[in-house]
């Protein structure tokens, strides 16, 4: 096992890895930028070392500076977190030359995941359900023109490199066409610097359905149920839970050996999620993320387990602690975001907390660096506190989440908390009746 762990992110996420690496007798080391030597994750390490100015660029994304700081304090192993470095299969490969272990895939893995055509056709061939569509990537607008026939319209121009919704056009029609690929691929050229496109059949009205997996490298893999993260704004998610609200036993246990059986056929190690779109009692594998998610949480809250420990495990090369068997769904649990945004229009509210009391009780979990009088630099992202709740049912769940938004306290700045405490009014969360479109037609409707 590793002595030391290197903790290459910030927020939440960093004490989230550290509480794990404490658990587990692991020394941990905070890196930090400039403007975060007084963050959470800085006083509660075993030890900290600053990285750079506050620009991410310069600081949480820099290669050599993370690098630099595995040399000076020894550790052996560095955890990404989320966001950040945690897909870069480049810095996975520069750790693996400097023989420092990545607590993740390998870049490999990291590599072909992230080009989203090579992640379907791997996918595919594992035997995983796809959205039909292009096979690979389409080269031009008569191809484009094509696939639009013979799929028939609407359909959606992806590009493979893309993320948070950049290089993504829907074209209703054969007119759409060429207004819709050209911008996918101008967007994917500037965002990503990758021109190549796919298309798929556009699915009108899905839910988000994402598949959490787990492999030990060596061939053998599980999969922990599913998350419904229907609810996003701007492909920001804002309410995730598991397991999904309207998926039966049965699908579960299909959808999930399908996944489990695909990443162990690839001999992935760590944490994955595998995400679909779910329409008429179909799933549809979209891309596939290679790391920790922001809601992991809610999967652990249902099934007991700590993912960072066993993240730590399988990358010092431990076999799993649990075995598919192992693995029962215990009620229901709920994740909210907090960002510190001014409703209506989401903008960032970064400032000085002069008031923060998180809420507690049975199964209620917090998982934020925030605390009295910490100032919440302008930047990084807006996320200061996951909620979490858990119940025996999800009727339990929420009632609970609603009694811990009642609890909680974030003062001096503008937090996301009066957009739950809206929606918890409504029906269709109560009932589970939602899609991707629901949360930004609530938001349309109710703030205009
Ligand atoms: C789609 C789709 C409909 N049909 N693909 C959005 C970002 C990327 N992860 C995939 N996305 C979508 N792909 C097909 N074939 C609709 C979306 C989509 C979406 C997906 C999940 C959650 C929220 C979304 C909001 C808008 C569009």
């Amino acid at each position: 096992m590793f002595d030391k762990i290197l903790i290459a992110n910030r927020g939440e996420i960093a004490l989230r890895v550290i509480r794990a690496c404490r658990e587990m007798g692991i020394k941990s080391v905070a890196v930090h930028s400039t403007a975060d030597a007084d963050a959470m994750h800085v006083r509660m390490a075993d030890e900290s070392i600053c990285i750079g100015p506050p620009s991410a660029t310069q600081s949480y994304l820099s290669i050599p500076a993370i690098i630099s700081a595995c040399e000076i304090t020894g550790a052996q192993a560095v955890h990404p977190g989320y966001g950040f470095l945690s897909e870069n299969a480049n810095f996975v490969q520069i750790l693996e030359d400097h023989d420092l272990t990545f607590i993740g895939p390998s870049s490999d893995h990291i590599r072909v995941m992230g080009d989203k055509i090579t992640a379907k056709d791997t996918m595919k061939d594992l035997g995983v359900p796809c959205v039909p569509g292009s096979p690979g990537g389409v080269p031009d607008l008569a191809a484009a023109k094509q696939i639009g026939e013979d799929f028939g319209y609407p359909v959606i121009i992806k590009a493979t490199a893309g993320g948070g919704g950049k290089g993504m056009k829907v074209a209703e029609s054969a007119e759409d066409m060429e207004k819709a690929f050209m911008t996918a691929r101008a967007e994917g050229k500037s965002n990503f610097g990758n021109d190549e496109v796919y298309i798929e059949k556009y699915l009108t009205t899905p839910r988000h359905i994402e598949v959490q997996v787990f492999g030990d490298g060596k061939g053998n893999a599980v999969h922990l149920a599913e998350r419904d993260c229907s609810l996003q704004r701007r492909h920001q998610k804002v309410f995730e839970e598991a397991p999904g609200p309207c998926i039966s036993a049965e699908e579960r246990a299909q959808i999930g050996k399908i996944c489990a059986d695909a990443v162990a056929g690839i001999n992935y190690i760590g944490a994955g999620t595998v995400e679909f779109l779910y329409e008429k009692g179909e799933f549809f594998f979209i891309e596939m993320n290679t790391r920790l998610q922001v809601e992991h949480p809610v999967t652990e809250s249902i099934f007991g387990v700590d993912l960072v420990r066993e993240q730590i495990r399988v990358a010092a090369g431990l076999p799993m602690s649990f075995t598919q068997d192992d693995l029962v769904i215990n009620g229901h649990s709920i994740e909210v975001r907090i960002n510190a945004e001014r409703l209506p229009n989401f903008a960032p509210c970064p400032g000085k907390i002069t008031q923060y009391h998180a809420p507690g009780g049975l199964g209620v979990r917090m998982d934020s660096a925030l605390y009295d009088g910490y100032s919440i630099p302008p930047y990084y992202d807006s996320l200061i506190a996951k909620l979490i709740v858990h119940g025996r049912d999800r009727p339990e769940a929420m009632a609970r989440l609603q009694r811990a938004l009642g609890e909680l306290i974030v003062d001096g700045v503008d937090t996301t908390i009066p957009l739950f405490h809206a929606l918890l009014e409504e029906e269709d969360l109560h009932t589970g009746d939602f899609n991707i479109h629901w949360l930004e037609d609530w938001l349309d409707r109710t703030y205009g």
